[in-house]
């Protein structure tokens, strides 16, 4: 490659580092503008088909937004880097592509919630242009156009200013970054903060002093995230409200006000994600406080026949479940608050669904704008298209928290297994470990459970043999049906099967 070629590579990933670092950047200080590689990666979501979505929550869990966002970060780059280095010799390339850029941009971006198309367009304009100047002041300025980097000086300045753009693009990406990303908390309501306070704490009986255990309630900053949202919704509660439409008698609209001054209820539910696997940390337990979802429909009037709740978010996410489930005793809630403060700006704030018992895909809209009554068949909710199913109940599930496979023990001692257990609203029964490939099985010790919505955690006494052995868990819920053992991947409607954690037996 000649030194030409490798000019021009470099002033073209300069300009793509800096156009893509201040397109962060906007977004960051503007509310209007949604981050360019958040809004790309969002077409690119949208339009991929299931199993590659699939396979990204799999691969990378909770990170699959940063993965996302780094991969289309690469692309970016790489396609300004052979933009640099062919348009050494057609210059007319390096505009069209940073204006391609720009465009692109643009257009991702207007489709996200709360964008300001003349914000937008004035943003990827500017950060296009200050590309596209970076290329041209390295590619042309910098060096002389017939000895290019022959010359000593010409050589220096282009390293230069090669570098301060490098650094400018990285600095202006890691602020705009951090500001997307450090969310701030948003402010509880008086109001709320007391209802809050009225939350029974876990006592000791709640809680088993195992170190390394799931603590019984969940800290809001630990809590799992998963939706589809590539930018968090930043709602302004006093412009937000909720509507209630459909099969009814009375439409509804509530403002976040009309819902801080109707009567809120609390209690303890586990939250589960149905890509969880076996064993896995897509779950979490918190105190929720809200309204019953009861209350509002008995003030709608819900028609004979309707078969459905849908639940849909301001980012166009929706949710499916039977509307006898929002009315039965397990206390389905429009959730305000979590562990006695405002709903985090990621956990859905101002309002969110929960409906104990059923997984979040088709009941726990985040930034809830809408419940709309409808008919089973009339409509499918975001993820069933892709293959899940339509009818979401919480399966049982237990998981080991300590030890962690390929800890070791000495033989005969004896080794506190203990973990966290969950059949919300069917409560758990029992919990048994077994150790090695023999089915004998271990009753475990459970704490008293917060509520039967609620996980439980348990611990149980083994002793190993020496080697490596299996210790596998099961739980019972409060109908008396054991967990099959037979294991299952999450898709359609959640994984079963035993958690499995391999120790080692060593001899004294
Ligand atoms: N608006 C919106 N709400 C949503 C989702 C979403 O993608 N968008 N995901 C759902 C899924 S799949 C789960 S498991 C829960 C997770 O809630 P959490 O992020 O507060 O833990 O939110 C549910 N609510
Ligand atoms: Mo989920």
């Amino acid at each position: 490659m000649t030194t030409d070629r490798i000019r021009g590579g470099v002033a073209g990933l300069v300009g793509a580092g800096l156009a893509i670092g201040f397109g962060e950047l906007w977004a960051g200080l503007f509310r209007g503008v949604p981050s360019p590689l958040a809004s790309v990666g969002g077409v690119i979501v949208d339009r991929s088909p299931a199993w590659l979505e699939d396979l990204a929550i799999g691969l990378f869990g909770t990170a699959d937004k940063a993965a996302l966002a780094i991969g289309t970060l690469i692309v970016v780059l790489v396609v300004g880097w052979f933009t640099g280095v062919k348009a050494m010799e057609r210059m007319w390339l390096a505009p069209v592509v940073f204006g391609s850029f720009a465009l692109v941009g643009l257009l991702a971006a207007v489709g996200e919630p709360f964008s300001e198309p003349i914000q937008i367009a004035v943003a990827s304009a500017a950060s296009a242009l200050l590309g596209l100047g970076a290329w041209y002041g390295l590619s042309q300025w910098a060096v002389d156009p017939t000895d290019g980097l022959a010359d000593d000086s010409a050589r220096r300045r282009f390293i230069g200013l090669a570098v301060a753009g490098g650094v400018g693009a990285v600095a202006a990406g890691v602020v705009g970054r951090r500001l997307l990303t450090n969310l701030p908390t948003v402010e509880t309501d008086a109001g709320l903060a007391e209802a809050g306070a009225r939350i029974p704490a876990p006592g000791p009986e709640n809680n088993l002093d195992v170190p390394g255990i799931s603590p019984i309630v969940t800290p809001n900053d630990e809590f799992y995230r998963i939706d589809t949202a590539l930018v968090v919704p930043r709602i302004d509660p006093g412009s937000w409200s909720l509507k209630v439409h459909g099969m009814v008698d009375r439409e509804l609209e509530f403002t976040y006000d009309d819902l801080l001054a109707m009567e809120t209820f609390d209690q303890y539910v586990t939250l589960a994600c149905v890509s969880n696997q076996v064993g896995g940390d897509l779950v979490g337990n918190a105190a929720w406080t809200g309204i019953r979802l009861a209350d509002v429909l008995e003030r709608a009037g819900v028609h004979d026949g309707a078969g459905q709740l849908v639940g849909r978010s301001v980012d166009d996410f929706t949710v499916g479940f039977p509307p006898e489930l929002a009315v039965d005793d397990r206390e389905a809630m429009i959730a305000l608050a979590m562990n006695g403060e405002a709903l985090p700006l990621q956990h859905g704030f101002p309002a969110r669904l929960v409906v104990p018992g059923l997984y979040g895909y088709v009941s726990a809209t985040k930034w809830l704008t809408e419940i709309e009554i409808t008919t089973w068949e009339g409509f499918d909710a975001y993820w069933i298209p892709r293959g899940w199913a339509k009818e979401g109940p919480i399966k049982t599930q237990s998981r080991i928290d300590v030890p962690h496979s390929g800890d070791a023990f000495t033989v005969g001692d004896p080794v506190r297994i203990a973990g966290v257990a969950w059949a919300p609203y069917r409560g758990i029964e029992k919990v048994e470990v077994t150790v090695g490939n023999d089915d004998e099985w271990v009753e475990a010790e459970i704490a008293d459970p917060l509520d039967s919505r609620a996980w439980v955690q348990w611990v149980a006494q083994v002793t190993l043999d020496e080697g490596f052995q299996n210790v596998r868990v099961r739980a019972t819920d409060g109908t008396g049906t054991t967990q099959p053992s037979t294991p299952t991947s999450p898709r359609p409607d959640g994984a079963q099967g035993y958690h499995v954690i391999r120790i080692e037996g060593v001899p004294t």
